[in-house]
């Protein structure tokens, strides 16, 4: 099952099922916020219900857009959890490179705040490269959705962007490499119904484009992920509520090499094989 929020020519924000051929427009049935829906107990039979109610409006694809799948979900995301990460990381920072060594192997993961949701990019709209940095990159993540009892009830796409010189000039610059605007994206939909095993059977493509041509090309499995996913879930919410839940991007496993930065218009794309793509361009912020 997929969910997604959309607007048309003529609506605000809706919640939808998508089908093969259209988008069921679920606030017929008085569902407007998509965080209040991933709260429901008995997610699945409830969307398969809604799936086979007849009555519910139906909007042809080319008539939506769509909009990030979150409407208060904070974004949080896990760092150093694929070795290609770690290695990345040691490489472009000199005096920090032992804390990404030292936490890839630690109980407790690295855990940080990436965005608020209203700051949080859909598909088809422009993440951001900061001006004053000149090594930026984006990262291709499987992010979990998670409803505010710390369920993971579906899965989604992120992209964490990143200006690398910055990270790896001072790991307290941290904050400033990793939030700014249009720094996040998420999307397309929500996956909901996959178990940790289907997930784990994903691969992650990296696409970049410029003027037409791909300038990088990677790919991942989602099962390079080192920690298991009830303890990244476990770590973000020990001592800290989410009272409409939240997305935690899982970090990335796919690094272009060292001499790539992205420009102005390039063209990334991230294809997850179960959830679809996350298509964003560039701009300077
Ligand atoms: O520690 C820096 C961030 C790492 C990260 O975002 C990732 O591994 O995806
Ligand atoms: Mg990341």
């Amino acid at each position: 099952m997929k969910l997604c929020r959309f607007q048309t020519a003529a609506s605000g924000s809706k919640v939808g099922l998508l089908l093969d051929e259209a988008v069921l427009d679920l606030s017929a049935e008085g569902i407007d916020r998509i965080s209040s829906l991933l709260e429901f107990e008995g997610l699945m039979g409830q969307l398969s219900a809604l799936a086979k109610t007849a009555s519910l409006p139906r909007c042809a694809l080319d008539q939506i857009k769509l909009l990030s799948p979150l409407d208060r979900q904070e974004v949080w995301a896990v760092g150093v959890t694929y070795l290609r990460s770690k290695k990345a990381r040691m490489e472009e920072s000199d005096f920090s490179a032992t804390a990404y060594d030292k936490v890839y192997d630690a109980d407790r993961p690295e855990l940080f705040f990436k965005a608020l949701p209203e700051k949080v990019v859909p598909t088809g709209e422009a993440v951001g490269i900061r001006k004053d940095a000149h090594w930026n990159v984006p990262e291709p993540e499987l992010a979990f959705v998670l409803n505010s009892r710390g369920h993971l009830v579906g899965y989604t796409i992120g992209n964490d962007m990143s200006s690398r010189d910055i990270e790896g000039e001072n790991l307290l610059y941290l904050p400033q490499a990793k939030i700014y605007d249009r720094s996040c994206a998420v999307g397309p939909v929500i996956v909901v119904g996959a178990t940790e095993t289907d997930a784990r059977a994903w691969t992650i493509l990296l696409e970049i484009q410029r003027a037409g041509e791909i300038v990088f090309r990677g790919d991942t499995s989602v099962n390079q992920i080192k920690r298991r996913f009830a303890d990244l879930v476990e770590y973000l919410f020990r001592s800290q509520t989410f009272p409409h839940g939240a997305i935690l991007l899982t970090g990335t496993g796919i690094v272009p090499p060292d001499g790539f930065t992205l420009q102005p218009d390039d063209r990334i794309r991230i294809t997850i094989s179960g959830i679809g793509l996350l298509e964003n361009h560039v701009m300077l912020v």
